[in-house]
């Protein structure tokens, strides 16, 4: 029974749970109440604790801190608590399960280890030339290896859009001529009426989103303003928008009204277009022969097609963003201590006099340590632990 020390007042039947020093999760001793979650409860248990001095509430993320301050885990672990808070599909929660039980760090250490060790051959090789007097051209093992350990982070950087696409979503668009059948599509996929849908040409002029998750991954399928030719005042714009969002899509799915086409260079090259025919239901068997070249004929009448849609852009997700190997750049933050690390280390590998060579190394190594925490930290922490909710 839970009582106010104050003023004795029965406040509810509840758990209590103590965590000696040492058994908690940020290390620090910890009482756990676990209340009947009432508001009224709630608040009678605030007030009691309120009146005991020394007491307050914790801040955002403040026990994340406190376990990261007491050594419990890094930083790229605490993110990955973050991220499994905020995780809505399964890729979501596997990649941030993944990041918190040290995928990103275990690659981080390793690399941060090499470049001291590399740094330490020098320094060795520095101290050995000065007492025989011999100019050193300094170590060709600790060269080698710097190298190994720039292509491996040169490499994981050009992977960098993966964890934003598990995180924020890929993206799809549909584009189209007028009346071509997008907004039907898009309510079909969404199993909502996301979109106006009408006969008339030109309906829609704004982009129009709808946040899918298909096989585990997150997806904003994205509906336009039908391309056409005259087009004046806003519906202009919408037409320049809908290119644009097209232009930074993970997939097109090119809509034709009974026809097989992809929409030539209307997207940047590298966009991967589907051509979709659609409005099948209109169609007699003369009609379907003439669509072979289309990747997909449906109809949003009868719902053929949508299905078999719906299963590609799975796998197309799945294929894309799956991989053996966690994605080591997960944030900004990484990206850019990388591409740093990344500069310092070629900075070592071309520098003449070891003492340089050395000097850019400690650079590469901080950078790299303050992905994980270990270097540097007092400028990042805030940034880290802004994105917590309270109580974690
Ligand atoms: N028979 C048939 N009609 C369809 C199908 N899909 C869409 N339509 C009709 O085609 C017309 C245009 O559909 P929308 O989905 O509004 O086309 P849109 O591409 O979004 O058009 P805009 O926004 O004007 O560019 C509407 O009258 C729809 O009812 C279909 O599968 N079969
Ligand atoms: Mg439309």
């Amino acid at each position: 029974m839970l009582t106010d020390p104050a003023s004795g007042e029965r406040i509810d039947e509840a758990l209590v749970l103590r965590f000696a020093a040492g058994a908690s999760a940020t290390g620090e001793p910890v009482a756990e109440f676990h209340v009947h979650g009432g508001r009224a409860v709630v608040q009678a248990l605030f007030s009691a604790l309120d009146a005991v001095e020394g007491l307050r509430p914790a801040g955002r993320g403040e026990f994340t801190r406190r376990a990261f301050l007491s050594g419990r885990l890094d930083l790229t672990e605490a993110e990955g608590i973050a991220d499994l808070v905020a995780a809505e599909t399964d890729a979501q929660r596997r990649f941030a399960l993944g990041q918190m039980s040290g995928s990103i760090r275990t690659q981080y250490e390793s690399w941060r280890d090499r470049v001291v060790r590399a740094r330490g051959l020098i320094e060795a090789e520095l101290d050995f030339s000065e007492e025989e007097g011999i100019a050193g051209a300094w170590s060709a093992m600790a060269k080698a290896d710097i190298q190994v350990v720039a292509a491996e982070m040169r490499a994981a950087m050009a992977d960098l859009g993966r964890a934003d696409r598990i995180r924020d979503g890929a993206e799809v668009v549909i584009l189209g001529a007028v009346n071509a059948g997008k907004s039907s599509l898009i309510n079909a996929l969404a199993r909502r009426d996301v979109a106006i849908v009408s006969p008339e040409a030109g309906t829609t002029r704004d982009l129009v989103e709808a946040v899918l998750d298909l096989a585990g991954y997150r997806v904003t399928l994205v509906d336009t303003a039908g391309l056409r030719e005259g087009a004046g005042g806003v519906e202009r714009e919408g037409i320049r928008r809908a290119r644009a969002r097209g232009d930074g899509a993970d997939l097109v799915l090119w809509l034709a009204d009974r026809g097989a086409e992809r929409g030539d260079g209307v997207v940047a090259a590298g966009v991967p277009v589907w051509a979709v025919a659609t409005k099948a239901d209109l169609l007699d068997d003369h009609g379907r022969r003439k669509l072979q070249a289309a990747d997909h004929v449906i109809s949003t009448a009868t719902g053929e097609g949508i299905d078999g849609l719906l299963d590609a852009l799975a796998r197309f997700l799945d294929a894309t963003l799956r991989s053996a190997e966690p994605p080591l750049v997960a944030r900004a933050r990484h990206r850019s201590a990388l591409a740093e690390a990344v500069a310092a280390l070629d900075k070592a590998v071309v520098a003449h006099a070891p003492e340089l060579a050395a000097e850019s190394l400690r650079v590469a190594a901080d950078r790299i340590g303050s992905v994980t925490g270990r270097v540097g930290v007092e400028d990042v922490l805030d940034v880290v632990f802004r994105e917590f909710c309270v109580g974690k």
